[in-house]
């Protein structure tokens, strides 16, 4: 009935939608202009490419407004259920394509922007990426926003608006060098911030007991000693082929009024305003730590800073429209956390509940228990949180003491269940009895959730049998659980890959692209495996978005490219886990070889046709700054670079790659123009991947080790399909034990590699000192040495699949071999959307609907 009141409302029977705004080429022209000359002030006549974004984006953010705003009313009205995924990283990317294409107006846009004599694609270009976040975390995060929109959930963001992002990566002599990413520079149109809503957020101070007046009941109250404005900044984010458009609310730390008068009437003035300046450096930087947690104050005190303003925003909105009515929160509420980082949401709202709104312990807590759920996303220990007792108790009195009250009650009930038994209470207790005591977020995030989720299904299954398993003990089974990661067809088919995607469209049939949000409908593919028109179409698309590769390796490293030859892809972290060493190194032996036929004689042609087809090696990803071993690895594939480029006997048989600053919109550039790419972690190691799922569903085939998510894109796209090698997770610990134990035998491929790089080849050779001296010194933890051999056997076959083809479209043998598998492979990667990991979560975890629409 309220529907009813709003439709005859205010808003007419007809309110707008961004579809009127965008929809015809008269109204974007219009807006366009009137952008020009009021909002940037300036005109037409001196509107370059970058004002020209600025105009089209805020002209698009116009349209994108008006669903928001009515899909917030829409949603206040239905009162439903909603979900609040708390992430401090959402990598988005950059936003303007991706708006036109969920809102269905790219081709309107393109041909508006055309008419006023501007290059879409240049415009879109001037964009820099909103790179808050390291990696698949933060990827995941802007997937999952994408998918509630889209598959019309209510379901907020909530994260910090850093004001510099992941560190840009320039390389200089071939060692990486971080320079900041000032993304903010000219204003970003996506952005609105809400001055309107600032949340006060309190550090420090101590903790008092105090009475109630009316009931005489004693009670806590905290007194911080530092205050902090939290001010709302949010992004519409559009879904697809739906007016549904949620919200990703992103903090902004500013200054209080508030300032120290003694130290001004002390006459200093300086002084009485530095705490308030320090404020902003709370949202100023993102850590760029990938899989490993640095344990500094500021990194905790973003966490507090975020969670405390995301939770009273959502209890403010709870109160306006249910008043005190508790019980209800749960029914309106659910809230995610994406890993550890936000953990101190779950004593914050015990807080909020016991402290300022007077219930008792034990109905908030059964409040809380039932409103949270908590994703892992590693099984590192390196990367598990802890905070020290110390610290945190400085930093939240308050938080410390509510943290000793909910182990307290929770080991009571262990103590229940297994009488006497001390070994278990010391592993699951939230406090780590070390020196110093720690504080074990993961304990904190199970004990207050009610379902806990690995991120696939080998990884899910792992956290049950290793980090978890006396919390599964504890808590039985059934808490614990798996979703699947998933990637969004929307950026990473339909923008990356659009040749690809209207090939796909074509075929199945579907001129509105309907098929993005039904992903299964791929399936459909599988028909036309045998007819040839379509392979070599579908193969000259690859090979066009391999140009569109080659064009960009150019520009940034100056390496000419041979698009004919097989491009072997690895683009993720630098880390010692992901085993871009274990690649490099097979490179490196591949060099050595090629040399050695050269040097008996063998022809340059004779090679290509009998031991090895041309292919060039592209590797891309940022290290940790702190991570010496990371930098060392970049170290050496630039360095492998420099001598296999300029080696002129090799002709086109080899190059090496390493592209500077791989970031989102570089991955839509490289996805689609991989024809192999590299997922191969030590098995157990990667929790899942999602680039994996990115490059099968754009056509490339995989070379991976049975890790992750890697199983279950087997089992869907087939085996046949996928090139899989290496040990497997269950014998990792006896090889680890092994090479303690036995000492680390070195393959003699790989006693070859380490022998060119010691003999100085690759520049001074104590510079790799660390990353050979780990594999044969120090039990080569990553198990390159026992899966070194199985890479390379890998490799000969699958290159024989690939076959000799350079190029052309009409070798049949590519055709019927390689390109049949990329199509299968494409064809059955319909599960790994992250629309089905959303619909799982909203089903298993959240207990949502979908809104009407
Ligand atoms: C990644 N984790 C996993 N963490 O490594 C990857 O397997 C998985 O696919 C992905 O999450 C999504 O589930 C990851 O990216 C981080 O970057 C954290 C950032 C903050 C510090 C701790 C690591």
């Amino acid at each position: 009935s309220q529907l009813k009141v709003l439709d005859s409302g205010k808003r007419g029977t007809h309110a707008p939608d961004s579809a009127a705004v965008l929809s015809t080429k008269d109204a974007f022209e219009e807006s366009f202009v009137r952008h020009v000359e009021t909002t940037l002030a300036r005109n037409m006549y001196n509107c370059d490419s970058l004002a020209a974004y600025q105009a089209a984006s805020n002209t698009i953010r116009d349209g994108l407004l008006i669903d928001w705003a009515n899909t917030q009313q829409k949603q206040t009205i239905q009162d439903g259920k909603r979900v609040y995924y708390l992430s401090l990283e959402f990598l988005m990317g950059r936003a303007m394509d991706n708006a036109l294409i969920n809102l269905k107006s790219r081709d309107n846009t393109k041909q508006s922007l055309n008419e006023l004599g501007f290059n879409l694609e240049d415009v879109i270009h001037q964009e820099p990426d909103a790179a808050l976040g390291n990696g698949g975390l933060g990827r995941l995060a802007a997937c999952f926003v994408d998918s509630l929109s889209s598959k019309n959930y209510s379901g907020w963001g909530y994260g910090l608006n850093y004001q510099y992002g992941i560190f840009k990566q320039k390389i200089i002599d071939g060692y990486q060098v971080e320079v900041p990413d000032y993304w903010l520079k000219y204003s970003n149109p996506w952005e609105i911030t809400r001055h309107e809503i600032q949340i006060p957020v309190d550090f420090y101070g101590y903790v008092y007991e105090d009475h109630d007046p009316n009931t005489g009941i004693a009670k806590k109250v905290w007194s911080g000693g530092e205050r902090v404005l939290a001010v709302a900044v949010d992004f519409p984010i559009p879904g697809y082929n739906t007016p549904n458009t949620n919200n990703l609310r992103l903090w902004n730390a500013k200054p209080t009024e508030e300032f120290d008068f003694t130290k001004f009437n002390a006459g200093d003035y300086q002084q009485s305003v530095g705490a308030q300046q320090r404020a902003e450096a709370i949202t100023s930087v993102l850590y760029p730590n990938d899989n490993f947690e640095s344990g500094k104050e500021l990194r905790l005190k973003q966490q507090y800073f975020w969670v405390a303003a995301s939770l009273h925003d959502i209890v403010r909105r709870f109160k306006k429209q249910h008043k005190n009515n508790w019980t209800k929160f749960p029914d309106q509420i659910a809230i995610q956390l994406n890993d550890t980082h936000p953990t101190l949401a779950v004593v914050e709202l015990q807080r909020i509940l016991v402290d300022l709104e007077g219930l008792e312990w034990e109905k908030a807590w059964s409040i809380v228990t039932k409103v949270f759920a908590y994703t892992n996303h590693t099984v590192l220990p390196e990367a598990l949180e802890k905070w020290p007792v110390d610290v945190l108790g400085r930093l939240l009195p308050r938080h410390l003491e509510i943290i000793y009250d909910i182990n307290f009650f929770f080991l009571k009930e262990v103590e229940k269940k297994f009488p006497g038994d001390r070994d278990v209470l010391g592993k699951v207790s939230i406090i780590e009895e070390s020196t110093p005591k720690q504080i074990r977020m993961a304990s904190l995030a199970i004990v207050g959730s009610h379902k806990v989720n690995g991120v696939a299904e080998l990884h899910s299954e792992l956290i049950k049998t290793t980090i978890f398993k006396d919390f599964v003990k504890v808590f039985g089974e059934d808490k614990f659980t798996n979703v699947t990661n998933g990637v969004t067809p929307r950026r990473w088919l339909r923008q990356a890959n659009p040749l690809l995607a209207e090939l796909i469209a074509e075929k199945l049939e579907d001129p509105e692209y309907d098929y993005l949000t039904n992903l299964g409908n791929l399936k459909k593919l599988e028909k036309f495996v045998n007819d040839d028109e379509f392979l070599k179409k579908w193969d000259s698309i690859k090979f066009h978005n391999k140009k569109r590769l080659a064009d960009l390796v150019k520009e940034e490293t100056g390496i000419v490219l041979d698009p004919t030859v097989l491009f072997d892809v690895q683009v993720k972290r630098i880390h010692e886990y992901k085993r871009q060493q274990l690649n490099i190194f097979a490179v490196i032996y591949r060099y050595l070889r090629i040399k050695q036929l050269l040097a008996e004689g063998v022809s340059l042609e004779e090679i290509k046709l009998k031991h090895y087809i041309p292919k060039a090696s592209i590797f891309g990803g940022k290290a940790a700054p702190g991570y010496y071993m990371a930098k060392t690895i970049i170290h050496l594939v630039n360095k492998v670079g420099d001598v296999v480029n300029n080696d002129p006997a090799i002709g086109n048989l080899l190059k090496v790659v390493f592209i500077p600053d791989y970031n989102v919109s570089k991955a839509e550039i490289i996805t689609p123009a991989s024809d192999l790419s590299n997922h191969i972690s030590t098995a157990g190691t990667e929790a899942s991947g999602t680039s994996n799922m990115k490059f099968a569903l754009n056509g490339g085939l995989v070379i991976g080790t049975v890790d992750g998510a890697n199983v279950e894109i087997t089992r869907e796209i087939g085996e046949e399909n996928i090139f899989l090698f290496g040990n497997l997770a269950e014998s990792v610990e006896e090889l680890r034990h092994k090479h303690i134990y036995e000492g680390v035998k070195i393959p003699a491929a790989l006693g070859e590699v380490f022998g060119a790089i010691e003999s100085g080849l690759f520049g001074n050779p104590d510079e790799y000192r660390a990353l050979v001296d780990g594999i044969r010194y120090h039990g080569d933890y990553y198990l390159v040495t026992d899966d070194f051999d199985l890479f390379l056997q890998t490799h000969v076959k699958l290159e024989k699949v690939f076959g000799h083809h350079g190029g052309d479209a009409n070798d049949s043998d590519h055709l019927h071999s390689w390109v049949k598998k990329s199509v299968l492979s494409v064809a059955n990667m319909g599960f790994f959307s992250s629309d089905r990991a959303i619909d799982e979560y909203a089903e298993n975890i959240w207990d949502i609907e979908p809104t009407n629409q």
